[in-house]
């Protein structure tokens, strides 16, 4: 790489060629990254404390070990028999965020970089609710590491004011095993009731 002579009398300044645009490039980096702050800032005021995002209703949460590259699957039915699954994102008044594969889905490139968000979650939003029964089920999809695989499920209510209704853990033992976390009713005002733990079939795989 050439290297030429600052120019100034008496100073030993010697300086890659690039070195003015660099700076200047780098200059104008800053400017922009701090001004891209102060834009988010104004955009996105800090949430108050408690307040919850008010489109949902309750929301349904099955988590597995992050470090796990099993494929789990979150199955809700509604008290009208719709199922949402990874197969049917949207069912009545039921939305899933997304089909959690393990750790394919867990990659994002960033400037040609692979960065690994390791997350194993699949969340199930109720945007309203029907009072009667909801069935919550998991499904070990794919096991990668052919060991059981521990999923904990939460059931959270958002409104009228946010409360954990049902947090539990099950094992699934191996692929294929289908479970009934949780069966509960909710009702008019809102509450759950009635949760048990009947077994129900939700997938279609072996219809
Ligand atoms: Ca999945
Ligand atoms: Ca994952």
């Amino acid at each position: 790489m050439r290297i030429i002579s600052s120019g100034i009398s008496g100073v030993s300044n010697y300086r890659y060629l690039t070195d003015p645009f660099t700076d200047l490039l780098f200059n104008a980096l800053l400017g922009f990254t701090f001004l891209f702050l102060v834009a988010i800032m104004l955009v996105n005021p800090v949430n108050k404390t408690g307040v919850v995002d008010p489109k949902a209703e309750f929301i349904i949460t099955a988590t597995w070990p992050e470090d796990r590259a099993d494929d789990v699957d979150l199955w809700v039915e509604d008290p009208h028999g719709e199922i949402v699954s990874y197969l049917q994102r949207d069912a009545g008044w039921m939305h899933l965020d997304r089909d959690d594969r393990g750790e394919i889905n867990d990659t994002v490139e960033i400037d040609g970089r692979t960065v690994v968000y390791p997350i194993n979650q699949e969340i199930v939003t109720l945007r309203g609710t029907i009072t009667g029964q909801y069935v919550v089920n998991v499904y070990y999809y794919q096991s990668v590491s052919g060991e059981p695989v521990p999923v904990t499920i939460k059931v959270e209510r958002v409104n009228p004011e946010f409360k954990l209704a049902f947090v539990d853990q099950v094992v699934l033992e191996a692929q294929d095993v289908e479970k009934t976390v949780v069966r509960f009713t909710v009702t008019s005002g809102r509450e759950i009731k009635d949760v048990r733990r009947t077994p129900k079939v939700l997938t279609p795989y072996f219809l």
